[in-house]
């Protein structure tokens, strides 16, 4: 696919979120340092013992219905970005995020692929339907759609499922101009072979801005450390003022 010249792929993970008030997952309190993800975050562990599974989402789902979360100074300059970019540059800026919380959204940002799913979303074991969801799932609700009793999970992919619009997240890291990958560890694929996709398939740019170097470090031909919020509104601005560089 012929390569656009100024198109910007952004994925984020959970580390964009945590100055919100969002638990990581790899870091020392990480959410996996105090559950096993063969316990909560497969289809076998939602076959096994779906309360247990349904308690793990439905804990992660609260804080966000309760308003006291707000996307953070780094999220609101993606938004910006996204906005103000097609006029600087003619380019169009995609985020593809880890993420399942909504503070993308909340701070404004629309080209959004959630591509391990939403949170805020239920999806019918039986019909498919995907609604949206806010409130605890597992109390014998029924679907909207078909009517099945107790048949909504959370609408989020679990480890050994297929991520979300794969094939359109690759289209997009084919016809980029500039990849950025902010907070997240590079431990989990496909989303960490982004980079090596962007990479190969023409002369993106590539750069990590993140805590600390993540799995993936290497594979960035540019990379800045520290929080987001000091980061990410710094690094729009040198975008929005001189371009890809
Ligand atoms: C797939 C949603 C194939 C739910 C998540 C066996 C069978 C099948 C697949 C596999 C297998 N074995 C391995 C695999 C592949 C597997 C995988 O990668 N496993 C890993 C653990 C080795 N992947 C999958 O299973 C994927 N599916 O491969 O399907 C397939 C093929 C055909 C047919 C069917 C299937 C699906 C993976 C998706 C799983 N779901 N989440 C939920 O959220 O509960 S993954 C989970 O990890 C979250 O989505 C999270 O976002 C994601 C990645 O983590 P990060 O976001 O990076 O978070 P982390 O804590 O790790 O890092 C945070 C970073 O932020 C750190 O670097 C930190 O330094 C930084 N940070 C912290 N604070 C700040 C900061 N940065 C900036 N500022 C700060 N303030």
């Amino acid at each position: 696919m012929e390569q656009s010249k100024q198109n910007i792929v952004i994925l984020t993970g959970a580390g964009i979120s945590k100055e919100s008030g969002l638990a990581t997952f790899r870091d020392e309190d990480g959410i996996w340092s105090k559950v096993r993800i063969e316990d909560v975050a497969t289809p076998e562990a939602f076959r096994r013992d779906p309360e247990k599974v349904q308690g793990f989402y439905n804990a992660r789902r609260r804080p966000l219905l309760s308003g006291n979360i707000k996307p953070n100074g780094a999220h609101d300059a993606l938004a910006r970005l996204e906005k103000e970019w097609p006029d600087k540059a003619g380019g169009q800026v995609t985020i593809v995020t880890q993420n399942i919380d909504n503070l993308h959204e909340t701070a404004g940002s629309e080209n959004l692929i959630h591509m391990h799913g939403e949170i805020l979303k239920a999806r019918c074991g039986a019909c498919g339907a995907v609604s949206p969801c806010q409130d605890n799932l597992g109390n014998g609700e029924s679907c909207a759609d078909c009517g099945e009793v107790n048949r909504l999970r959370p609408h989020v992919v679990w480890f050994g499922e297929m991520p979300l619009e794969m094939d359109r997240i690759y289209g997009l890291l084919e016809d980029c101009a500039l990849f950025i990958s902010i907070g997240t560890s590079g431990n989990v694929y496909p989303a960490a072979g982004f980079v090596q996709h962007a990479r190969g398939q023409g002369a993106a740019h590539t750069i990590e801005l993140n805590l600390e170097p993540s799995e993936g470090a290497t594979f960035f031909a540019e990379a800045r450390y520290g929080p987001a919020t000091d980061l990410i509104p710094a690094y729009v601005d040198e975008l929005l003022s001189h371009g890809i560089t």
